[in-house]
């Protein structure tokens, strides 16, 4: 046990070390300590998703990367604080922007409608606004495509603030690297007079993205650089290193957790202040994080529950079954960002998880309004449920019941006796306060129960976030057990931007050993289908690579069999029919091909 833990220890920091994966940036490196994730138990899975999360918190041990709780890191967000609070005393012409792409601007919205909402409550006009790449489509489907844009971007933030005085703009990019977002900072130091840009991620700006953007004459790096000679002032960057994440470049989950705590701590301490007359300090801003540090560990402190929920749900995906959460409440908004990630994610199927929440898009409040008009996949209320699932549902799915003690209760009971007619296989995921009983009855219609008790000062977001961390759980961990991922890889990925792009090459270098450049034309053989590339291919761009590999599937494992076998795409197809389970392919060809026994995947990316 001892000689475990001192391993663990060490792992927790080795992606520290200047030379561990240097051509990578934090967000895109793989986490030491889940390199072995895919072959893990679930309630191994729980505690290596626990130990990465951990890292979030950690205090910053020498000079290389800032983390959340530094002095600089909360500084900046001391600044951005105060400006908001500025904007709460003097709303008038004023906005506060949020946006982002994927998962950033999932974050984005919820975190504008939370405050705007916060707002409504005081009888206050609201001042918040969110921006998501490729428009409120987005926030329930993949629309990675839109991330490549930073015209766009532009474009909409500048329609968005039409006849403002003064916007603060608060781009997110976990990585560093989405062109939409990178557009918009752009266009705001062009326009000082009324544009504060502030920039959210997780890596060091010297980590920024340095490729060159479509239609555009700046990278992100550059951007970054020319926010830089103005920060603290009229730019500000709040960008602590979190840690890799347990499935390499998923930063849909610390990325998002760690957007979340920093987003909420900043516009809280911001209305706490206007609305008490005093201002906000670095004490506020600290205890504030310290109180997600906590709903970290009290969260997984039920580890084993999380354990049982994520089994169940890794069964169902197995078994061809679906998995479905419904919940009550913003618990709602959670639960169906978690389940339309796994769609760009794993390469799921819309219906494999599928979240659904009470009020459905009156709920939701988003811009643009219902879109159920857009397909079933938008189909997202709990009469949808009871109309398209639950006539179906047996027991090879799951359902997971998400509430609070502040839900109605009385509606949970109703839907648990419905489902519980279908299927035993009923879940819940229940936050309440200390003493309550609340949740008693339903627990007894289900067949595994994990009820959260918080102290009565817990806040609505934390709950949140406390969800967030265990449905990613219950979603990453069901997809590793049904074999999407190989070591922390997900190698089945879409690849439909440019970082996605870039990324499916590394991946195919790390696991074969040959140059990226050969990677690179495995990928495009794959991606065009043809075993020989024509000159048109060769020159035609990115953006033309991933709109063409949007149509495809499975084109990173394709070129992966072609690269280790050396055989056609043909061959590789069929290859890959008899193994569907895209881990037991690679382990399949690993193992036939003579890579194996100079250990490709511990190669290092020398061929740069
Ligand atoms: C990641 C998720 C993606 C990202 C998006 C934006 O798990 O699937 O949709 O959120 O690519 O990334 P970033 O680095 O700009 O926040």
């Amino acid at each position: 046990m001892a000689k475990r833990d001192f391993g663990e220890i060490s792992d927790t920091c080795k992606w520290e070390l200047p030379d561990y994966e240097p051509w990578f940036p934090v967000s895109e490196k793989s986490n030491p300590l889940t390199r072995d994730i895919d072959k893990a138990s679930p309630n191994h899975i729980v505690r290596l998703l626990a130990a990465c999360d951990a890292q979030m918190f950690q205090k910053e041990t020498g000079t290389t990367y800032q983390r959340l709780f530094s002095d600089s890191v909360v500084q900046t967000m001391l600044e951005v604080a105060r400006t908001v609070e500025q904007i709460l005393r003097d709303p008038e012409d004023s906005l506060v922007v949020l946006s982002g792409c994927g998962t950033s601007g999932r974050l984005a919205f919820l975190t504008a409608s939370c405050f705007n909402r916060a707002l409504r409550d005081r009888q206050q006009n609201t001042v918040y606004s969110y921006i998501i790449a490729g428009g409120d489509r987005s926030l329930l489907t993949s629309q990675e495509a839109s991330e490549d844009d930073p015209k766009l971007g532009m474009l909409t933030l500048e329609k968005l603030c039409e006849g403002k005085r003064h916007v603060l703009f608060i781009g997110i990019s976990c990585g560093l690297s989405a062109p939409f977002v990178a557009g918009q900072l752009d266009f705001c130091l062009k326009h000082p007079d009324i544009y504060t840009p502030v920039l959210v991620g997780f890596n060091p700006v010297t980590q920024a993205r340095e490729e060159t953007m479509p239609g555009y004459s700046l990278t992100f790096r550059e951007v970054v650089q020319r926010m830089e000679e103005q920060r603290g002032q009229r730019a500000f960057i709040i960008n602590p290193a979190v840690g890799p994440e347990a499935i390499s470049g998923s930063s849909r989950m610390k990325g998002g957790s760690a957007t979340k705590i920093i987003l909420e701590t900043v516009l809280a301490a911001a209305h706490t202040a206007a609305f008490t007359n005093t201002h906000v300090t670095r004490r506020v801003l600290l205890d504030m994080m310290r109180g997600y540090e906590r709903v970290y560990s009290v969260t997984y402190s039920h580890s084993d529950q999380i354990a049982t929920l994520l089994q169940t749900a890794g069964l169902s995906l197995q078994c061809g079954g679906r998995v479905c959460y419904l919940s009550w409440g913003s618990l709602g908004l959670v639960g169906l960002i978690d389940a339309s990630e796994c769609i760009p994610t794993f390469g799921a199927d819309y219906e494999d998880i599928r979240g659904f929440i009470s009020g459905g898009y009156q709920d939701v409040d988003n811009i643009e309004g219902a879109l159920t008009s857009l397909g079933s996949q938008f189909c997202i209320a709990h009469e949808d449920f009871v109309s398209l699932v639950l006539p179906t549902l047996s027991d090879r799915d799951t359902v997971l019941l998400l509430y609070t003690c502040h839900d109605d209760v009385g509606d949970v009971e109703k839907m648990a006796h419905r489902v519980r007619k279908k299927t035993s296989n009923l879940h819940s995921l229940y936050h309440g306060l200390q003493g309550d009983t609340t949740a008693d009855i339903i627990g007894l219609l289900c067949s595994s129960v994990l009820n959260i008790t918080w102290p009565s000062s817990t806040v609505h977001m934390q709950w949140e976030l406390s969800s967030k961390l265990v449905l990613n759980a219950v979603s990453t961990g069901s997809h590793i057990l049904k074999g999407k991922i190989y070591r922390n890889h997900m190698v089945d990925l879409q690849v439909t931007n440019s970082k996605l792009y870039h990324r499916a090459i590394h991946i195919l270098q790390m696991l074969s050993g040959v140059s990226l450049t050969q990677c690179e034309e495995a990928l495009l053989k794959a991606i065009y289908n043809v075993e020989q590339l024509t000159e048109d291919i060769t020159t035609a761009g990115v953006t033309t690579h991933t709109l063409t590999a949007s149509r495809r599937n499975r084109v990173v494992p394709l070129a992966l069999v072609c690269l280790l076998i050396g055989c056609s795409l043909s061959e590789a197809e069929s290859r890959l029919e008899s193994h569907p389970v895209v881990r037991d392919a690679v382990e399949a060809c690993l193992t036939s091909s003579q890579h194996l026994t100079s250990s490709p995947g511990d190669q290092t990316s020398t061929n740069h």
